[in-house]
Protein backbone atom coordinates (compact mmCIF):
# COMPACT_ATOMS: atom_id res chain seq x y z
CA UNK A 1 0.00 0.00 0.00
CA UNK A 2 1.02 3.76 -1.06
CA UNK A 3 2.18 5.10 2.43
CA UNK A 4 0.53 8.66 1.21
CA UNK A 5 -2.63 6.62 1.37
CA UNK A 6 -2.69 5.57 4.84
CA UNK A 7 -1.74 8.89 6.32
CA UNK A 8 -4.15 10.35 8.89
CA UNK A 9 -4.47 13.97 9.97
CA UNK A 10 -7.19 15.23 12.50
CA UNK A 11 -8.02 18.44 13.77
CA UNK A 12 -8.42 18.71 17.78
CA UNK A 13 -9.94 21.86 19.20
CA UNK A 14 -9.53 22.71 23.22
CA UNK A 15 -12.58 24.24 24.10
CA UNK A 16 -13.93 25.11 27.74
CA UNK A 17 -14.28 27.84 29.98
CA UNK A 18 -11.36 30.26 31.35
CA UNK A 19 -8.54 28.97 33.78
CA UNK A 20 -9.30 25.19 33.35
CA UNK A 21 -5.90 24.04 32.03
CA UNK A 22 -6.30 24.14 28.33
CA UNK A 23 -3.52 25.38 27.33
CA UNK A 24 -1.18 23.58 30.16
CA UNK A 25 -2.85 20.31 28.06
CA UNK A 26 -1.71 21.74 24.70
CA UNK A 27 1.74 22.15 26.14
CA UNK A 28 1.89 18.37 27.15
CA UNK A 29 0.29 17.30 24.29
CA UNK A 30 3.02 18.30 21.95
CA UNK A 31 5.57 18.09 24.81
CA UNK A 32 6.80 22.08 23.80
CA UNK A 33 5.26 25.36 25.10
CA UNK A 34 3.27 26.76 22.35
CA UNK A 35 0.84 28.24 24.48
CA UNK A 36 1.21 30.77 27.53
CA UNK A 37 -0.26 29.82 30.64
CA UNK A 38 -1.14 31.38 33.74
CA UNK A 39 -3.00 31.19 37.53
CA UNK A 40 -4.95 34.34 36.27
CA UNK A 41 -8.26 33.63 34.04
CA UNK A 42 -8.23 35.15 30.90
CA UNK A 43 -4.76 34.17 29.34
CA UNK A 44 -5.33 32.91 25.91
CA UNK A 45 -6.23 35.52 23.75
CA UNK A 46 -6.13 34.16 20.27
CA UNK A 47 -6.82 31.05 18.71
CA UNK A 48 -3.15 29.10 18.61
CA UNK A 49 -2.29 26.04 17.08
CA UNK A 50 0.15 23.04 18.77
CA UNK A 51 1.39 20.24 16.36
CA UNK A 52 2.33 16.67 16.71
CA UNK A 53 3.02 13.93 13.96
CA UNK A 54 4.33 10.50 14.91
CA UNK A 55 4.63 8.18 11.83
CA UNK A 56 1.28 8.39 9.70
CA UNK A 57 -0.42 10.73 11.86
CA UNK A 58 -0.39 14.11 12.61
CA UNK A 59 -2.69 16.23 14.85
CA UNK A 60 -2.92 19.92 15.09
CA UNK A 61 -4.04 20.90 18.52
CA UNK A 62 -6.25 24.08 18.61
CA UNK A 63 -5.87 26.23 21.86
CA UNK A 64 -8.61 28.82 22.10
CA UNK A 65 -9.40 31.28 24.54
CA UNK A 66 -11.67 30.66 27.89
CA UNK A 67 -15.27 31.03 27.47
CA UNK A 68 -15.90 33.14 30.26
CA UNK A 69 -19.25 35.54 31.04
CA UNK A 70 -19.95 38.71 32.24
CA UNK A 71 -17.30 40.87 30.94
CA UNK A 72 -18.76 43.61 28.29
CA UNK A 73 -15.49 44.71 26.69
CA UNK A 74 -14.75 44.44 22.82
CA UNK A 75 -11.26 42.46 23.59
CA UNK A 76 -13.86 39.81 25.45
CA UNK A 77 -16.51 39.82 22.83
CA UNK A 78 -13.59 38.84 20.21
CA UNK A 79 -11.94 36.35 22.94
CA UNK A 80 -15.73 34.29 23.24
CA UNK A 81 -16.09 34.81 19.29
CA UNK A 82 -12.64 33.00 18.81
CA UNK A 83 -13.44 30.35 21.29
CA UNK A 84 -16.60 29.73 19.94
CA UNK A 85 -15.70 29.30 16.10
CA UNK A 86 -12.92 27.26 17.15
CA UNK A 87 -15.47 24.33 17.61
CA UNK A 88 -16.68 24.22 14.15
CA UNK A 89 -15.00 22.36 11.08
CA UNK A 90 -12.60 20.48 13.27
CA UNK A 91 -12.65 16.81 14.11
CA UNK A 92 -12.66 16.33 17.72
CA UNK A 93 -13.50 18.85 20.43
CA UNK A 94 -12.15 18.36 23.71
CA UNK A 95 -14.48 19.97 26.13
CA UNK A 96 -12.20 20.10 29.02
CA UNK A 97 -13.76 21.26 32.74
CA UNK A 98 -12.01 21.28 35.90
CA UNK A 99 -12.47 18.45 37.89
CA UNK A 100 -15.82 18.76 40.64
CA UNK A 101 -16.26 22.53 39.01
CA UNK A 102 -19.23 22.66 37.15
CA UNK A 103 -20.86 26.10 36.54
CA UNK A 104 -23.55 27.84 34.43
CA UNK A 105 -20.58 28.94 32.78
CA UNK A 106 -19.36 25.44 31.09
CA UNK A 107 -23.01 24.66 31.01
CA UNK A 108 -23.32 27.79 28.66
CA UNK A 109 -20.74 26.72 26.41
CA UNK A 110 -21.21 23.31 26.47
CA UNK A 111 -24.79 23.88 24.73
CA UNK A 112 -23.53 25.96 22.10
CA UNK A 113 -21.47 22.73 20.91
CA UNK A 114 -22.91 20.81 18.37
CA UNK A 115 -24.29 17.53 19.06
CA UNK A 116 -23.25 15.76 15.68
CA UNK A 117 -20.32 16.05 13.37
CA UNK A 118 -17.95 16.64 16.20
CA UNK A 119 -16.96 13.65 18.32
CA UNK A 120 -16.64 15.39 21.60
CA UNK A 121 -14.37 14.32 24.56
CA UNK A 122 -15.47 15.34 28.06
CA UNK A 123 -11.49 15.61 29.09
CA UNK A 124 -11.83 16.37 33.39
CA UNK A 125 -8.57 18.30 34.35
CA UNK A 126 -7.12 18.78 37.58
CA UNK A 127 -7.83 15.40 39.09
CA UNK A 128 -4.31 15.62 41.51
CA UNK A 129 -6.58 18.33 42.65
CA UNK A 130 -9.45 16.11 44.16
CA UNK A 131 -8.41 14.98 47.47
CA UNK A 132 -11.56 12.32 47.96
CA UNK A 133 -11.45 10.16 44.63
CA UNK A 134 -15.01 9.02 45.41
CA UNK A 135 -16.41 12.79 44.45
CA UNK A 136 -15.18 11.89 40.69
CA UNK A 137 -17.48 9.53 39.44
CA UNK A 138 -21.29 11.11 40.54
CA UNK A 139 -19.54 14.44 38.89
CA UNK A 140 -18.74 12.49 35.65
CA UNK A 141 -22.41 11.37 36.33
CA UNK A 142 -24.08 14.79 36.46
CA UNK A 143 -22.01 16.15 33.35
CA UNK A 144 -22.50 13.46 30.83
CA UNK A 145 -26.20 13.88 31.12
CA UNK A 146 -26.28 16.93 29.45
CA UNK A 147 -24.35 15.79 26.20
CA UNK A 148 -23.26 13.15 24.19
CA UNK A 149 -19.68 12.81 24.64
CA UNK A 150 -17.85 9.89 22.62
CA UNK A 151 -15.53 9.34 26.09
CA UNK A 152 -14.67 10.57 29.28
CA UNK A 153 -11.22 11.16 30.27
CA UNK A 154 -9.84 12.04 33.84
CA UNK A 155 -6.62 13.75 33.44
CA UNK A 156 -3.95 16.07 35.20
CA UNK A 157 -2.31 18.26 32.58
CA UNK A 158 0.18 19.47 35.36
CA UNK A 159 1.55 16.38 36.51
CA UNK A 160 0.90 14.86 33.48
CA UNK A 161 -1.48 12.26 34.42
CA UNK A 162 -3.43 9.95 31.59
CA UNK A 163 -2.29 12.33 28.50
CA UNK A 164 -1.17 9.56 27.05
CA UNK A 165 -4.44 7.38 27.19
CA UNK A 166 -5.88 10.93 25.63
CA UNK A 167 -3.69 10.30 22.73
CA UNK A 168 -4.53 6.72 22.11
CA UNK A 169 -7.82 7.64 22.04
CA UNK A 170 -7.86 10.63 19.76
CA UNK A 171 -5.31 8.95 17.55
CA UNK A 172 -8.05 6.45 17.05
CA UNK A 173 -10.37 8.77 15.78
CA UNK A 174 -8.21 10.62 13.50
CA UNK A 175 -9.49 10.99 9.73
CA UNK A 176 -7.27 9.63 6.79
CA UNK A 177 -5.98 12.86 5.13
CA UNK A 178 -2.97 14.51 3.82
CA UNK A 179 -0.37 15.83 6.56
CA UNK A 180 -0.75 19.51 6.21
CA UNK A 181 2.18 20.98 8.17
CA UNK A 182 6.25 19.25 8.04
CA UNK A 183 6.93 16.78 10.59
CA UNK A 184 9.17 18.77 12.62
CA UNK A 185 6.93 22.06 13.29
CA UNK A 186 5.69 21.76 16.35
CA UNK A 187 4.32 25.57 16.99
CA UNK A 188 1.87 27.15 14.77
CA UNK A 189 2.51 30.68 15.74
CA UNK A 190 5.79 32.87 14.45
CA UNK A 191 8.71 33.31 16.85
CA UNK A 192 7.75 36.97 17.02
CA UNK A 193 4.39 36.15 18.32
CA UNK A 194 5.49 33.71 20.78
CA UNK A 195 8.07 36.12 22.03
CA UNK A 196 5.19 38.88 22.62
CA UNK A 197 3.36 36.20 24.44
CA UNK A 198 5.99 35.25 26.20
CA UNK A 199 6.90 38.80 27.69
CA UNK A 200 3.21 39.00 28.12
CA UNK A 201 2.62 36.16 30.19
CA UNK A 202 5.86 37.25 33.03
CA UNK A 203 3.99 40.62 32.88
CA UNK A 204 0.75 38.71 34.05
CA UNK A 205 2.44 36.90 36.70
CA UNK A 206 4.46 39.99 38.22
CA UNK A 207 1.36 42.08 38.31
CA UNK A 208 -1.83 42.50 40.30
CA UNK A 209 -5.18 40.76 39.39
CA UNK A 210 -6.51 43.55 37.50
CA UNK A 211 -3.64 44.86 35.40
CA UNK A 212 -3.52 41.62 33.35
CA UNK A 213 -7.06 42.27 31.62
CA UNK A 214 -5.81 45.74 30.27
CA UNK A 215 -2.40 44.62 29.06
CA UNK A 216 -0.95 43.92 25.63
CA UNK A 217 2.86 43.13 24.16
CA UNK A 218 3.18 43.77 20.68
CA UNK A 219 6.82 43.37 19.09
CA UNK A 220 7.88 46.85 17.12
CA UNK A 221 10.88 45.34 15.69
CA UNK A 222 12.55 41.69 15.57
CA UNK A 223 16.25 41.28 14.16
CA UNK A 224 18.12 38.58 13.55
CA UNK A 225 21.71 38.45 13.01
CA UNK A 226 24.52 35.90 13.23
CA UNK A 227 25.23 35.83 17.36
CA UNK A 228 22.27 37.99 18.11
CA UNK A 229 18.41 38.17 18.36
CA UNK A 230 17.26 41.85 18.99
CA UNK A 231 13.56 42.38 20.35
CA UNK A 232 12.27 45.61 20.53
CA UNK A 233 8.73 45.25 22.49
CA UNK A 234 6.23 47.42 23.93
CA UNK A 235 4.40 47.13 26.71
CA UNK A 236 0.74 48.73 26.39
CA UNK A 237 -1.75 49.42 29.61
CA UNK A 238 -4.97 51.21 29.38
CA UNK A 239 -4.05 54.51 31.94
CA UNK A 240 -1.25 56.51 32.87
CA UNK A 241 -1.62 54.88 36.19
CA UNK A 242 -1.15 51.33 35.34
CA UNK A 243 2.00 52.31 33.83
CA UNK A 244 4.06 52.63 37.31
CA UNK A 245 2.79 49.52 38.32
CA UNK A 246 4.15 47.63 35.14
CA UNK A 247 7.51 49.51 35.76
CA UNK A 248 7.71 48.82 39.41
CA UNK A 249 9.65 51.04 41.51
CA UNK A 250 12.98 52.68 40.34
CA UNK A 251 11.94 50.06 36.93
CA UNK A 252 12.50 47.30 38.94
CA UNK A 253 9.61 45.30 38.06
CA UNK A 254 10.42 45.85 34.16
CA UNK A 255 13.72 44.60 34.62
CA UNK A 256 12.50 41.59 36.53
CA UNK A 257 9.97 40.74 33.17
CA UNK A 258 12.60 41.64 30.97
CA UNK A 259 15.41 39.25 32.35
CA UNK A 260 12.79 36.25 32.96
CA UNK A 261 11.53 36.70 29.34
CA UNK A 262 14.89 37.07 27.53
CA UNK A 263 16.51 33.97 29.34
CA UNK A 264 12.96 32.01 28.06
CA UNK A 265 13.64 33.60 24.82
CA UNK A 266 17.30 32.98 24.47
CA UNK A 267 16.58 28.78 25.43
CA UNK A 268 13.15 28.97 23.07
CA UNK A 269 15.11 30.25 20.13
CA UNK A 270 18.47 29.21 20.75
CA UNK A 271 20.42 32.16 20.45
CA UNK A 272 21.62 35.04 22.39
CA UNK A 273 18.77 37.32 22.98
CA UNK A 274 18.54 41.24 23.50
CA UNK A 275 15.25 42.41 24.72
CA UNK A 276 14.49 46.18 24.57
CA UNK A 277 10.56 46.90 26.35
CA UNK A 278 8.81 50.03 26.71
CA UNK A 279 5.60 50.76 28.11
CA UNK A 280 3.19 53.33 26.55
CA UNK A 281 -0.25 54.23 27.34
CA UNK A 282 -3.47 53.55 25.02
CA UNK A 283 -6.38 54.62 26.25
CA UNK A 284 -8.96 52.53 26.61
CA UNK A 285 -7.51 49.67 24.31
CA UNK A 286 -9.70 46.74 25.00
CA UNK A 287 -12.95 48.73 24.33
CA UNK A 288 -11.65 50.02 21.04
CA UNK A 289 -11.74 47.78 17.77
CA UNK A 290 -8.93 49.84 15.75
CA UNK A 291 -6.37 49.34 18.96
CA UNK A 292 -7.22 45.93 18.95
CA UNK A 293 -6.61 45.32 14.98
CA UNK A 294 -3.44 47.13 16.09
CA UNK A 295 -2.66 44.94 18.71
CA UNK A 296 -3.16 41.72 16.62
CA UNK A 297 -6.42 40.77 17.74
CA UNK A 298 -7.74 40.95 14.12
CA UNK A 299 -11.71 41.69 14.85
CA UNK A 300 -13.07 40.34 11.09
N1 LIG B 1 -3.51 21.47 40.03
C1 LIG B 1 -3.54 21.58 38.71
N2 LIG B 1 -3.44 22.77 38.15
C2 LIG B 1 -3.50 22.83 36.79
C3 LIG B 1 -3.65 21.70 35.98
N3 LIG B 1 -3.68 22.10 34.69
C4 LIG B 1 -3.53 23.44 34.70
N4 LIG B 1 -3.42 23.90 35.96
C5 LIG B 1 -3.24 25.28 36.42
O1 LIG B 1 -4.41 26.02 36.12
C6 LIG B 1 -4.07 27.37 35.81
C7 LIG B 1 -4.66 27.74 34.45
O2 LIG B 1 -4.00 27.00 33.44
P1 LIG B 1 -4.05 27.43 31.92
O3 LIG B 1 -3.44 26.32 31.14
O4 LIG B 1 -3.49 28.80 31.73
O5 LIG B 1 -5.63 27.47 31.69
P2 LIG B 1 -6.47 27.88 30.38
O6 LIG B 1 -7.68 27.01 30.36
O7 LIG B 1 -5.58 27.83 29.19
O8 LIG B 1 -6.85 29.37 30.75
P3 LIG B 1 -7.35 30.55 29.72
O9 LIG B 1 -6.33 30.68 28.66
O10 LIG B 1 -7.41 31.74 30.61
O11 LIG B 1 -8.67 30.11 29.24
C8 LIG B 1 -2.54 27.45 35.85
O12 LIG B 1 -2.16 27.94 37.11
C9 LIG B 1 -2.12 25.99 35.68
O13 LIG B 1 -0.87 25.68 36.25
C10 LIG B 1 -3.75 20.42 36.62
O14 LIG B 1 -3.87 19.38 36.01
N5 LIG B 1 -3.70 20.44 37.98
MG1 LIG C 1 -5.11 29.29 27.86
Amino acid sequence: MNSSQTKKTGMVSLIGKTNVGKSTLLNQLVEQKVSITSRKPQTTRQRLLGIKTEGSNQIIYVDTPGFHQGHKRALNKFMNKTALSSIEGVDIVLFVVDALNFSPTDEHLLNRVPTKDNQVMLVINKIDKVAKKEKLMPFVEEVIKLFPFSEVIPISALKRKNIDILEKEITKRLPVGAHLYPEDQIAGSSERFLASEIIREKCISRVGDEIPYRLSVVIDSFKEEDKLITIDGTIYIEKESQKGIVIGEQGKRLKAIGTAARKELEGMLDNKVMLRLWVKVKKDWTNDRSALNFMGYKIV
